[in-house]
């Protein structure tokens, strides 16, 4: 193993070279190795050191697989410290990304260099913490309070030409780091450049503290590490450094033993894990430049976007002249969003509406397309009837996929005499915004049909997970049955305001009944009637207050009015005063006397719904393991990152006290609260949800 840090001197300067792949995190053997290389630096009479990182990046931040052990000396404080303490010049070259631990020790050199793709920032608020080496108290001092916030309360990257706007960095020079560093340390040398401590710049000045801890929290949503960025920087502000650093140290300490600080970082490596399939191991992808995509409504002018924007050329294939015009339009509509956000410049617009795009009516012109992504009426008939089509026109080993949201996905593959060749591929609309896709395996799918599906949704820039086949798949099955578990509060006596506010207040960023109203009411309602006409469970429960509301028009924020009236805009809801007359008389049509729920109730069943559910999901392998499905209720459902997902939530909360709650709650509906097998076995077990996850890793 070479050395975390490599020291050369070169002449009279030392170069430290971090050798810690992938992304040269701060561990202990590289901060040992950095303090080692400053001091033998000092001993071997070098006038200046250069810092700098060797394959993709500059230090990426401290390493996050050593938070929660016992912290080894030397600290990253103390390193960032006694590098600035050098009487020697201390220069940083920068390039790739310097986050976190990474830019504080940039901010404890004296001079800052970095090449224009650098970028650069202060990412721990993703992490549940503040910056926790120093970077609260120099940032600050640098680029002052307001700009200095900015940067550690949204945790942004900031890449290196505003970086040197801000006097972040000192310059931006193209090429190797190393060899930049270098020549910039020789320069400074020979203009007889002073040695430069941020720690010893005045106190910035400060600003009202209260109020903006305030905003920041209630930005947050319940998220806690930003505001603290906030106490921490007041620090800086109104103590000396030393102490203002023991303060940045005490909050970030805190901040690690809190459930907000596991759960961001659970998501951190949860989202990066869930397409780590040992199935894919050494399975080769099929080339896909060329992809067709069926139906141009918002969904598949949705993917059509997202598949646009990188870099594929897209066949949209419509039943009418008229109908591919409107979905162009639609495509269109989408990417001048991106032109107005500078994703895309008016050539690429250009080129992307007008040369990347064809429009089609005819299953013919999707001879050539590597790959097909049916976007259709959700029907099994017709699901099929394009299944047919497509493998009459598909060229030999073009993968053909369904975006359906829940329907059999063996049963379409079976409409096709290549059923080796299908997956579902289940985007979130609006499906150019939406990070999450489900790559749904069938029976029959090639192993390189599925990595075909993950390579697609990387090159999209989608979190995929793998779902088995199953009605709704990982997302749509649980969210079916904690929004069950809403539906009969609601029949016991809460209202959806009630509910919805205490879901908001747990941290989603909206309610389940806003959420409907946003997708609209019309798709629970057909769900609804499917359900009815397959035969409903005997015990099951059900309620007519939805139906009456759609029967009215009433189709949430398309039609201005759902749970509620949206006549002052999207943003200013307020209930519709239609709803609760309806759901009273629900009540009284089933003979039942409502009762109150406190919001802790309310959090409990709606949660424990989702968890039970979830570990059946899991149990029945529909989700490889429990990471899967906090990543598909993360970046699918509106769940709060701070907590985890829903099943890192359950471990912190306790598995046995869930199961309890779930076997009490079964004494009034044994049909609904049956507890699922997994937890119960985990619990008999003493084990948890990230047990499995852990023994999936190996
Ligand atoms: C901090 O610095 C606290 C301090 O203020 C105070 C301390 C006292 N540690 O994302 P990728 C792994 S908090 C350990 O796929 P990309 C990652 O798990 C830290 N491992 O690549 C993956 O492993 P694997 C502040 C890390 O090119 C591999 O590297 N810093 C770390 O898409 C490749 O990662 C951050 O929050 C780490 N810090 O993106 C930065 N970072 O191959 C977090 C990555 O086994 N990191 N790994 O799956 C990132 O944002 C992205 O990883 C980065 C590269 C942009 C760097």
């Amino acid at each position: 193993m070479p050395d975390a840090i490599a020291y050369d001197l070169q002449g009279d300067i030392a170069i430290l070279k971090a050798q810690n792949p992938p992304v040269n995190a701060l561990g202990h053997a590289v901060r040992q190795g950095l303090i080692d290389g400053i001091e033998r630096a000092e001993r071997e009479g070098a006038r200046a050191v250069v810092i700098h990182g060797d394959g993709s990046t500059y230090f990426a931040g401290a390493d996050i697989r050593e938070f929660g052990k016992p912290p080894q000396e030397p600290h990253l404080p103390d390193v960032c410290n006694r590098i600035e303490a050098s009487p020697l010049i201390v220069v940083s070259a920068m390039h790739g990304t310097a986050l976190g631990g990474g830019l504080e020790i940039a901010l404890s050199t004296h001079y800052r260099i970095a090449v224009p793709s650098a970028r650069m920032g202060l990412p721990e608020v993703h992490l549940g913490l503040i910056p926790g080496a120093t970077g609260t108290q120099r940032l600050p001092r640098l680029i002052g309070v307001d700009k200095a916030l900015d940067v550690m309360t949204t945790g942004r990257q900031v890449g290196a030409q505003e970086a040197l706007d801000l006097g972040l960095i000192d310059r931006i020079e193209d090429g190797a780091p190393g060899v930049n560093g270098l020549a910039y340390a020789r320069q400074l040398i020979d203009e007889g450049a002073p040695r430069r401590a941020v720690s010893e710049l005045p106190a910035p000045a400060p600003i009202d503290w209260d109020a903006t801890y305030e905003a920041v929290l209630k930005r947050g949503r319940g998220q806690i590490s930003p505001a603290m960025c906030v106490r921490a920087v007041q620090g800086a502000c109104e103590l000396p450094f030393a102490e203002g650093v023991a303060n940045e140290r005490r909050i970030f300490r805190e901040l690690m033993d809190t459930d907000q600080r596991q759960g961001m970082i659970h998501a951190f490596f949860a989202e990066r894990a869930v397409g780590k399939l040992p199935e894919l191991k050494g399975v080769e992808p099929r080339p896909v430049a060329a992809i067709a995509v069926i139906g141009g409504g918002t969904m598949g002018s949705g993917i059509a976007t997202s598949a646009l924007m990188a870099g594929l050329s897209v066949t949209m294939l419509e039943m009418s002249p008229e109908a591919a015009e409107k979905a162009k339009g639609r495509i269109a509509g989408n990417l001048s969003g991106a032109l107005k956000r500078g994703k895309i410049d008016q050539a690429g617009f250009e080129r992307l509406t007008e040369q990347a795009l064809t429009l089609t009516t005819s299953y013919d012109d999707l001879a050539e397309a590597d790959l097909i992504i049916e976007a259709v009426f959700e029907e099994m008939s017709v699901k099929k009837e394009v299944f047919a089509k497509l493998d009459a026109v598909a060229k030999p080993g073009a993968v053909l996929a369904s975006n359906t949201s829940y329907l059999d996905v063996d049963e379409i593959a079976a409409a096709t005499s290549r059923p080796g060749d299908v997956l579902g591929l289940h985007f979130f609309s609006p499906a150019h915004v939406m990070k999450l896709l489900e790559i749904v395996v069938a029976d029959k799918t090639a192993p390189d049909v599925l990595a075909t599906g993950f390579a697609l949704g990387k090159k999209m820039g989608k979190v995929s997970v793998r779902a088995g086949v199953c009605d709704g798949f990982i997302g749509n099955r649980i969210l079916s049955h904690y929004r069950t578990a809403a539906d009969h509060m609601i029949l016991d006596g809460a209202s959806p305001y009630q509910i919805d506010a205490a879901l908001e207040s747990f941290g989603f960023a909206m309610g389940p009944f806003a959420v409907a109203d946003l997708a609209g009411l019309d798709i629970g309602w057909a769900v609804r009637k499917r359900k009815r006409a397959e035969g409903l469970h005997p015990q099951a429960r059900d309620s007519s207050y939805a139906d009456t509301l759609c029967e009215a028009g009433h189709f949430g924020q398309k039609t201005g009015k759902g749970y509620y009236d949206y006549v002052a805009g999207p943003k200013a809801r307020v209930p519709n005063p239609e709803v609760m007359p309806l759901i009273e008389a629900d009540r009284a049509a089933q003979g039942i006397t409502p009762r109150d729920f406190t919001d802790a109730e309310i959090l409990r069943r709606y949660m424990a719904a989702m968890v039970n559910e979830a570990a059946r999901v899991v149990g029945e392998g529909i989700a490889r393991r429990p990471l899967d499905v906090d990543v598909t209720l993360l970046y699918g459902y509106g769940f709060p990152r701070y907590r985890g997902g829903p099943l890192k939530w359950a471990d912190m909360e306790g598995l046995p006290g869930l199961l309890d709650d779930i076997r009490a709650w079964a004494a009034e509906d044994a049909h609904f609260w049956q507890p699922a097998p997994l937890l119960e076995q985990l619990v008999a077990e003493g084990r948890s949800f990230e047990d499995l996850n852990k023994e999936a890793a190996g």
